[in-house]
């Protein structure tokens, strides 16, 4: 994909906000820190597209981008924080659910794990609501730049393993060296324009 212009479009804290329904979008989703603002930049080849958030405590917004004005990109609010209190998790859980079960648009959501952690119980968690609910979703693992070569083929394994997924079906990414940008974009255009059944 060439991308020629990417607009922020608005943020949404209710899901009366979305915007309408009108085009293939894309959903970005990931714990604080987990390189997703730089992934998406990378992405789009912008330096500063993504809000980058300073406070995770906060209530958080769901971010519209448009994307060469016929895809939508939606970055969704980080998940995974101990601190942030039950309720203001409880109404995330409520636009985040609603969301990613109502939109009728939504092609597939992109899941960036660090390529240095181990996914635990609640990355599991998260993947396995996607398979009940049907939602296609993208394995990306950030930060592939700081391991060495075979330290990441070892992680890429393991990480495999844990959240039972093909390592060929994991994404290796770096915001910094570029690598995987142009993998993570033909997987994207398939689920953005999937081929005609018949010819
Ligand atoms: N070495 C390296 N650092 C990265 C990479 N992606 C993000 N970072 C750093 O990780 C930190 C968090 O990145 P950010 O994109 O803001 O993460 P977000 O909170 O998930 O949006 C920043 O200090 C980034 O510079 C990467 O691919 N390689
Ligand atoms: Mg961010």
């Amino acid at each position: 994909m060439h991308v020629r212009s990417v607009d922020f479009l608005k943020s949404v804290y209710k899901l009366s906000q979305l915007p309408d329904a009108d085009r293939p979008e894309v959903a970005f989703v990931g714990r604080s820190n987990v390189g997703k603002s730089s992934f998406i930049n990378t992405l789009v080849g912008r330096k500063k597209m993504a809000l980058v958030s300073k406070d995770p405590g906060r209530t958080q917004s769901i971010n519209f981008y448009q994307v060469n004005d016929v895809i939508y990109f939606v970055d969704l609010p980080g998940y995974g924080y101990a601190r942030v209190p039950v309720s203001v998790r409880k109404d995330w859980k409520g636009l985040i659910e609603g969301y990613l079960t109502e939109r009728s648009t939504l092609k597939a959501v992109v899941v960036i794990f660090d390529i240095r952690r181990l996914p635990n119980e609640e990355d599991l968690l998260l993947l396995s609501w996607f398979e009940s609910h049907h939602i296609p979703y993208i394995i990306v693992l950030s930060k592939a730049d700081k391991l060495s070569s075979n330290k990441k083929r070892e992680q890429i394994s393991r990480i495999g393993q844990l959240l039972s997924v093909k390592t060929e079906d994991m994404i290796p990414f770096s915001s910094l060296t570029g690598e995987g940008k142009e993998a993570t974009w033909e997987r994207l255009d398939k689920f953005l324009y999937p081929a005609p059944l018949s010819a």
